[in-house]
């Protein structure tokens, strides 16, 4: 795919920015070959709709079949890498005074592409925790139970993840709000901006006259109102924006 061209005079606005705040969704990952979150319904897992796997409620019916998909997902998780739209979000960290990453996903691929703050409204897969005291579990027996079973209570395990219907972390979503409404420029960054609350937070932006930019192949509820919408993949826009900003700095002899 050729290089996206990035407006000059978003490279203008991005340039004179002090507060960026970014929200990515699972789009960011799918180029790591995470399935984002309408796929993770493919295959096996074809008749079940996310939300329907995604809740206390589905946790309580069938313990067994929603700690498989989440076994199932972690597998994938484990094996991805970031890619270089994870790897550009780690390199804009460093450039701005006031930098908020905030993801809903949960699979950690921005900490591992070298973002060192990340909002993670949604949790991290790769957690575990007991599902009635919510204690932190490490390990289990291989041959045990499925799920395995809370050492301390007995009560089932379950990702540390935040389901349909349940609180995000409070101090997680007072931070993004607070970035969303006091930013300059706000990237929007693959996600469907369906889910509530985290998809109120680029309107938030717009409604506070941040710049909005859409960073998505196709389009969303966002795209009416966004400032900028950059159709396509996020690890070729993204890097296509470190590129163009370098450039505008090797120009201007300032960064
Ligand atoms: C809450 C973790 C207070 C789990 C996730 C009725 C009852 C209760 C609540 C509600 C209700 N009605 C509405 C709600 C609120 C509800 C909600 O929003 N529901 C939706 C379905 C309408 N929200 C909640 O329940 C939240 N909690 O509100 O608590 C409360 C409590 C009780 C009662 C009332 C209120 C909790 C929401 C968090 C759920 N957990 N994840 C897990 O992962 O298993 S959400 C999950 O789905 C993801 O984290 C993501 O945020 C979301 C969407 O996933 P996807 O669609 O896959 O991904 P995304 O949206 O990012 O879309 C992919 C995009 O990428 C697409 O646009 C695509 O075009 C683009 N793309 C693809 N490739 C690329 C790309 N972009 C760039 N580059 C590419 N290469």
């Amino acid at each position: 795919m050729p290089n996206p061209t990035i407006p000059d005079e978003l490279i203008c606005r991005l340039r004179h920015a002090e507060r960026v705040a970014v929200l990515t969704g699972a789009g960011i990952s799918a180029e790591s070959g995470v399935p984002t979150f309408r796929d993770a319904v493919t295959g096996l897992w074809a008749h079940y709709r996310p939300e329907d796997l995604a809740t206390p409620e589905a946790y309580a019916r069938d313990p067994q079949l929603v700690w498989n998909w989440y076994q199932w997902r972690r597998g994938l998780v484990a094996q991805a890498q970031p890619n270089a739209g994870h790897m550009a979000l780690a390199q804009l960290e460093a450039r701005f005074p006031a930098w908020t990453l905030i993801t809903q996903n949960v699979d950690n691929l921005h900490r591992r592409a070298g973002s060192r703050h990340v909002v993670a409204l949604h949790g991290d897969i790769a957690r575990t925790l007991c599902s009635v005291e919510g204690i932190e579990v490490a390990d289990w027996p291989a041959d045990g139970p499925v799920p395995p079973r809370c050492p301390h209570c007995g009560a089932g395990l379950r990702p540390g993840v935040v389901w349909f219907g349940e609180d995000l972390p409070h101090a997680a979503i007072d931070t993004a709000f607070r970035a969303a409404e006091t930013c300059d420029v706000f990237l929007c960054v693959g996600t469907s901006t369906l889910v509530y609350p985290a998809a109120e937070l680029p309107f938030v932006a717009h409604r506070h006259r941040a710049c909005v930019v859409e960073i998505n192949p196709d389009e969303t509820p966002l795209s009416p109102v966004a400032d900028y919408r950059l159709a396509g993949p996020a690890g070729v826009v993204l890097p296509a924006l470190v590129e163009a900003l370098a450039m505008a700095d090797a120009v201007t002899g300032q960064a």
